[in-house]
């Protein structure tokens, strides 16, 4: 079962051949696929050989498989983590129940919006990045490029499996809406806030990878506990690619964050942005940005939807088996809420604050990896500390939406904000001069003057391997 079919059209581990009806139903889709890939997803480099890793098995060591292929040639295909013996629902009011391998009637609109909300982000982050390979500042970071937009990819075709296979003729129409619409189309845009931002910039598409990935990861981890069985063999699965998503954000970051560093070193009396590397200060307002972004992706801080799809079996918390209780029934959970303009303690029922629990654990995610950061500008002697956000500041969604904050979470008046935002956001000057050193460089090995080359390459090859054949 774990060995992936390549024979087939559509490679799989589900045994596709055998369900005829969803077998035709997916060979339908797939052409609109490929038609969105080439008109919203890369442009150009459609012909180029790419050094991209593909699944050949949902084992472990399945991963190892790395050759160059073209883009459109990438074997996206229907993979599921093997079945658990027996699994159980572990959480909820269905807690000890047999998962379901069917969709639950009573749930099934929940459902299908919460994979159609996950499926959205997917083609979504693919158009958002779609003019970066002509920007990229090496061959190994075009590579890291490409390989992330063809790995979302195939995470949109692991949730249309599941529309299509679970949920008929409705599934179909909104597999069939997931390819029409696009990211920041003021008529149809993509579901969620983040996902209709430019990224139109190397920096922030590290941010990206680095804050909004991880929302990914942490978005997944909560569904790969449902009960819905298939759903969550599908995200388990798709758990294993995201981490390459995160470390490409994670070691970007830490890369400009060296070079600019080695250039203050060199010329301690001059801004770094005279010698063509982008200032610590404007990293970090680029972090803020991306990250208080992001925290906008986990919903309201008080949400009865969350509580609901709790309750449900439907979502639970990221790594639910480490809770002691799994109901989250008679528990309550004090947050800060901003009523009247004050900060005010409440304790709300915890199945109401579900949303505020994931958010709290990627919080504690992202902050280790702001320490990461840190580390490379000690190492450097270099004395700056990068800050993550409080929750607070720039929220567009939620409790602290619409009123003003700054990144340590104080209240601020209008005035003070519109007087000192541009001290913590990008301003227009800040995103005409990153865009300014955005130069593509194609020759093996060498690196964009504005960011450090990385410790290794991909898959033990050298730094100077032609990861992308142009
Ligand atoms: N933008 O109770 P609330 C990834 C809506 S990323 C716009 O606060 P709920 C990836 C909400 O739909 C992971 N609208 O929210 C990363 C609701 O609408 P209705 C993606 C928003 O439902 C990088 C209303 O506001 N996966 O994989 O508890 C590259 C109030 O609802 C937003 C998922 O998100 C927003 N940010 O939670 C590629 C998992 N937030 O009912 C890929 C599936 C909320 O008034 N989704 N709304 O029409 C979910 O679990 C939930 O839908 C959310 C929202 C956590 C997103
Ligand atoms: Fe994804
Ligand atoms: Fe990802």
């Amino acid at each position: 079962m774990s060995k992936i079919d390549y024979s087939q059209k559509i490679p799989n581990n589900v045994d596709l051949k055998s369900d005829k009806r969803l077998q035709r139903a997916l060979e339908r889709w797939q052409p609109g696929y490929i038609e969105w890939w080439k008109e919203a997803g890369p442009t150009d480099f459609n012909e180029n050989d790419i050094y991209l890793r593909t699944a050949v098995s949902v084992e472990r060591d399945g991963w190892a498989h790395f050759e160059h292929v073209k883009m459109p040639d990438y074997r996206w295909g229907i993979f599921l983590t093997p079945h658990e013996k027996e699994a159980m629902i572990g959480f909820g009011d269905h807690l000890g129940e047999p998962a379901w391998q069917q969709v639950p009637g009573e749930y099934r609109n929940w459902l299908r919006r919460l994979i159609v909300t996950q499926a959205d982000t997917e083609p979504a982050s693919v158009e958002q990045q779609r003019l970066l390979g002509h920007t990229a500042p090496s061959l190994y970071d075009m590579r890291n490029l490409f390989q992330v937009n063809a790995e979302e990819g195939r995470h949109l075709w692991a949730m249309v499996y599941l529309l299509h296979s679970y949920f008929g003729k409705d599934g179909r129409e909104e597999a069939d809406e997931l390819l029409d619409r696009r990211s920041g189309n003021p008529d149809h845009p993509r579901i969620l806030s983040t996902f209709n931002e430019p990224c139109e910039d190397w920096l922030s598409f590290f941010c990206f990878t680095m804050f909004t990935d991880r929302d990914g990861k942490y978005q997944l981890l909560s569904l790969a506990e449902s009960g819905f069985d298939p759903l969550a063999r599908s995200c388990r699965f798709i758990l294993t690619e995201e981490a390459h998503h995160m470390f490409v954000g994670q070691t970007g970051i830490a890369r400009v964050i060296r070079r600019t560093c080695e250039i203050m070193n060199e010329h301690p009396d001059s801004c770094p942005s005279e010698h063509g590397v982008i200032p610590l200060e404007l990293i970090q307002r680029y972090v803020y940005f991306w990250a208080a972004s992001s925290l906008d992706l986990f919903g309201a801080e008080v949400s009865s939807n969350s509580a609901n799809f709790f309750a449900a079996g439907l979502k639970g918390r990221a790594e639910e088996p480490k809770y002691e209780e799994h109901t989250a029934n008679d528990q309550i959970f004090e947050m800060e809420r901003w009523k009247d303009d004050r900060l005010v303690r409440e304790e709300i029922p915890m199945r109401n604050a579900m949303n505020e629990v994931l958010r709290e654990a990627y919080i504690a995610d992202n902050v280790k990896g702001i320490e990461y950061w840190n580390r490379e500008c000690a190492k450097a002697g270099i004395d700056f500390t990068f800050r993550y956000p409080h929750r607070r500041f720039n929220r567009s969604l939620g409790e602290f939406a619409g009123s003003r904050f700054d990144p340590e979470g104080t209240p601020l008046d209008e005035a003070t904000w519109a007087e000192r935002n541009t001290e913590w956001l990008p301003s227009e000057d800040d995103k005409a001069f990153v865009k300014s050193l955005m130069q593509q460089v194609t020759e093996p090995g060498r690196f964009a003057a504005w960011i450090a080359p990385p410790a290794r390459g991909i898959n033990s090859q050298s730094v100077d391997f032609e990861y992308v054949k142009l």
